[in-house]
């Protein structure tokens, strides 16, 4: 496309699709007419790649997630379909700003952290790679809640991201599908007919995922709870304006909001409901299309490959044996068979607080009839295994997860850690049980999103190097190595890098008022709030660094930003108080003459994918620094090893996998192992015995307790030293002293630049494996057996 068509087809859309002139465009105006003019040219390819899915007979995988944190989708667009340059060129003779355009779309953010965005990298993934998928989700009308401070304090505000029209989602009217609940079950000889006591209608809307050079397009259906009868004219009249609308309001709370919690299961009804809409929507509507084509269920395993996203869509399982005995006649062991071979699950975490295990009365009054089938297929498994020691039912509850793995033929942990932990600790007695169901997938990241398109300066200095095929084939980035050697191409990394940093030093200036030097370390801890994430470990050590310098301040210190970035689930109290610490901190340390040049603390809110995509490109050193056995994956560290950040973290999750691909010369290791830790929390008092040991920590433990960052409520953060000092389950006393050691390497590092540049570059060439290319290749050979399809060729941009 050229960047005269690419002008014509914009000015086309301001006039025919937004009704505007170019006189009176705003910036919204011309944001929608670049889109429209862009998805014009993804629909046709889109189509296509469906048409040779239903020629080819492919296997087709769904992937059903309650979250996909999109994040913005326009440069997403334009990057994978080669139209950037031709968008430049076309808004620049239109006199019409790039990059306003692209800050003025509003996130999707309809997901909570890495579930969310890992679900969204791998749907770009199989665009990209041509596997066929459909995902399926909740269109939330709110995604997840946006971030503001008050004094510190975090406030949450709805993110109605609809209130704009959002130009890459078609409607589907025609794909509406009756959602029941509650009733009663009537039971005839092998089958049952359900008589839901109340229903509603899933309704979807689609949006085209589209893949590198637009080879492939696959399908985002996200379902919308509509009444399933409008609005109530009688009532109406007789002036009950309220309850006329009631309907309407009711059915639409189901696909209203997100929950906001990514670690804790709050056991509500609501919740059950959302995860049992959007399930059984997405069932139906894979049946019905399996139908279209095959007249053969059995057939279902070779035709369709389910993924769970975490146990959230685990109702999957007795919704598609209540549909296939139900409603298709199929006997019920065979029909537990097919979809055990249909179905697959992936854990993403170990905490026991985040295993859903729901009430069975709440389970047996909203979804009495799969209450019935979860009894039978627990005693079929328990007749199968010939032991009962395992049961996906217990004291009153459904143990989400036992029927997830149960009803998958494949389940998978998200890192080598974690899926070994997973065999050894929540899932030992089923994994003695079933020996070979259980495979690692290793998470990986888009790098078209988090590299090419977040960090053009280096991806550039990498084309230029060894060629684009990195891009869909990131091992390539290996051809690095050998440059590494030449002061030339070491000096251009160094160099993109300081050109980020100076744009963010700017950006900070302007948004937050604070003015951050280039020339120190940026040094980021980006990701949700929680305990086991240990912000509040950095913020000791960003303390006791503090203090060190207020002793002698001319000792010639590394300068250091600390940039934090992350919210806490609304009702999480403790994450809150962390979160108005970390501010607190800030104050104090950025006003302080002494020490504000060679120490400062940002914590720009309402931390989400955009934030991100503008905060790694310009980091020097990535925090992973998990309580080890506590994070399954993460997947921000490999974003910021791939953008040439170092790593300073512990043995956790990918942690272990990165430090094996960088070498371990290339990464800050510190902290006690997964075993280690356990072996730390047997011993009483293990906190106190550390801080005795370490007067760092006890002076930045005291000067919390004293209120030095709250002198006008000293008291305020006793809950925080309380819980350090006489709980600390996440062992933070204990892994301070190592972690101090590992941040004063980094400092030495650091001074000298070609040796920092060197390890930053291997970082980047060593990173390559962490593509969720690699990943889903992985899924589609051990999991879901599913082959790519014949591309369309490529879009020529
Ligand atoms: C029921 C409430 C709830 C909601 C979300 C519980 C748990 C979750 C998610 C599983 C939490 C989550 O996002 N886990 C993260 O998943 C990433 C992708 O695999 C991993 O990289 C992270 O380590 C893991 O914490």
């Amino acid at each position: 496309m050229t960047p005269a068509q690419m002008k014509d087809a914009i000015l086309h859309h301001l006039v025919y699709t937004l009704g505007k002139d170019a006189a009176h465009a705003q910036t919204y105006d011309w944001r929608m007419a670049l889109s429209f003019a862009v998805r014009d040219k993804i629909v046709d390819r889109w189509f296509e790649a469906t048409r040779r899915t239903y020629a080819g007979q492919h296997k087709r995988v769904y992937y059903l997630s309650m979250e996909f944190l999109i994040g913005r989708l326009l440069k997403d667009a334009i990057i994978n379909m080669r139209l950037e340059e031709a968008a430049i060129d076309a808004l620049q003779e239109l006199k019409v700003d790039y990059q306003a355009i692209l800050e003025d779309e509003p996130d999707a953010a309809l997901g909570n952290g890495g579930l969310g965005r890992l679900a969204a990298c791998f749907m770009e993934s199989m665009s990209t790679i041509g596997c066929p998928a459909m995902g399926y989700g909740i269109r939330y009308e709110n995604g997840l809640f946006r971030q503001r401070f008050e004094n510190g304090r975090q406030v949450e505000e709805p993110e109605d991201w609809l209130s704009q029209r959002h130009a890459w989602e078609f409607e589907r009217p025609e794909v509406s599908i009756d959602i029941g609940f509650g009733g009663h079950v009537q039971e005839i000889g092998k089958r049952a007919n359900w008589y839901p006591s109340e229903m509603l209608i899933a309704m979807g809307h689609d949006t085209p995922i589209i893949g590198w050079r637009g080879r492939w397009g696959n399908t985002l259906r996200l379902w919308e709870a509509r009444p399933m009868h409008g609005f109530d004219l009688q009532r109406f009249n007789r002036g009950d304006y309220a309850a006329a609308a009631e309907p309407e309001a009711l059915a639409r709370t189901l696909s209203r909001v997100l929950y906001p919690d990514d670690t804790t299961e709050q056991g509500k009804e609501l919740r059950l409901k959302q995860e049992f809409f959007f399930t059984s929507a997405s069932l139906r509507d894979i049946l019905r299309r399996f139908e279209s084509e095959y007249d053969d269920l059995r057939l279902l395993p070779k035709k369709a490959a389910i993924q769970m996203n975490d146990t959230h869509p685990a109702i999957a399982g007795p919704e598609l044996v209540r549909l296939l005995v139900d409603e298709r006649g199929i006997d019920f062991e065979e029909a537990v068979g097919i979809a055990r071979n249909t179905l697959s699950y992936t854990n993403h975490t170990l905490l026991p607080e985040a295993l859903e295990r729901w009430d069975e009365g709440l389970m047996g009054r909203l979804l009495p009839r799969h209450l019935q089938l979860i009894f039978r297929i627990n005693e079929l498994h328990m007749k199968d295994v010939g032991t009962r020691k395992v049961t996906a039912v217990d004291d009153g509850h459904v143990k989400m997860g036992e029927l997830s793995f149960i009803m998958a033929h494949r389940v998978n942990g998200v890192s080598a850690l974690h899926t070994e932990l997973m065999k050894s600790t929540v899932f030992k007695d089923l994994h003695e049980l079933h020996p070979n169901r259980i495979v690692n997938e290793t998470n990986g990241v888009t790098p078209r999103r988090w590299l090419l398109s977040c960090n053009p300066r280096l991806s550039t200095l990498i084309t230029d190097a060894i060629g684009d095929d990195w891009v869909d084939d990131l091992e390539q980035l290996e051809k690095l190595e050998p440059h590494i050697d030449d002061a030339a191409f070491l000096e251009s990394y160094a160099a993109a890098k300081r050109q980020n940093k100076n744009d963010l030093a700017n950006w900070i200036a302007e948004k937050l008022e604070v003015g951050i030097d280039p020339e120190a370390i940026f040094d980021v801890q980006i990701k949700r709030i929680h305990e086991y994430k240990r912000q509040h470990l950095n913020l000791l050590e960003t303390i006791a660094h503090w203090l060190e310098i207020r002793d002698n301040p001319n000792q010639g210190w590394v300068p250091r930003v600390k940039i934090f970035g992350g919210k806490a689930a609304p009702g999480y109290v403790f994450a809150k108080e962390i979160v108005r610490l970390t501010n607190d901190v800030a104050k104090v340390l950025n006003s302080d003459p002494l020490t504000s040049r060679y120490l400062k603390v940002v914590y720009p809110p309402n931390y989400n994918v955009s934030l991100a995509e503008k905060l790694i490109p310009a980091s020097d050193l990535s925090e992973q620094i998990s309580t080890a056995g506590k994070e399954a994956s993460g997947t921000g560290n490999m974003k910021f090893a791939l953008n040439g950040a170092l790593t300073i973290g512990t043995l956790d999750g990918a942690n272990v996998e990165i430090r094996e691909h960088v070498k371990p010369e290339n990464f800050f290791l510190f902290g006690m192992t997964a075993d280690e830790v356990m072996e730390r929390r047997r011993i009483g008092g293990h906190a106190g015995q550390a801080i005795a040991a370490d007067p760092r920590l006890a002076r930045a433990i005291e000067a919390i307790r004293a209120g030095r960052f709250s002198p006008d409520d000293p008291g305020r953060y006793h809950g925080i030293v309380d819980n350090l000092v006489h709980h600390d389950y996440f062992v933070v006393c204990s892994d301070f002293t190592d972690y101090w050691r590992a941040q004063r390497e980094v400092d030495t590092a650091f001074a000298a630049p070609k040796d920092w540049a060197r390890m930053a570059a291997f970082n980047t060439a060593r990173s390559g494996w962490f593509s969720s290319d690699r990943t889903i290749r992985g899924y589609m050979a051990d999991v879901w057996h599913a082959e790519a399809a014949p591309t369309v060729e490529d879009a020529a941009g």
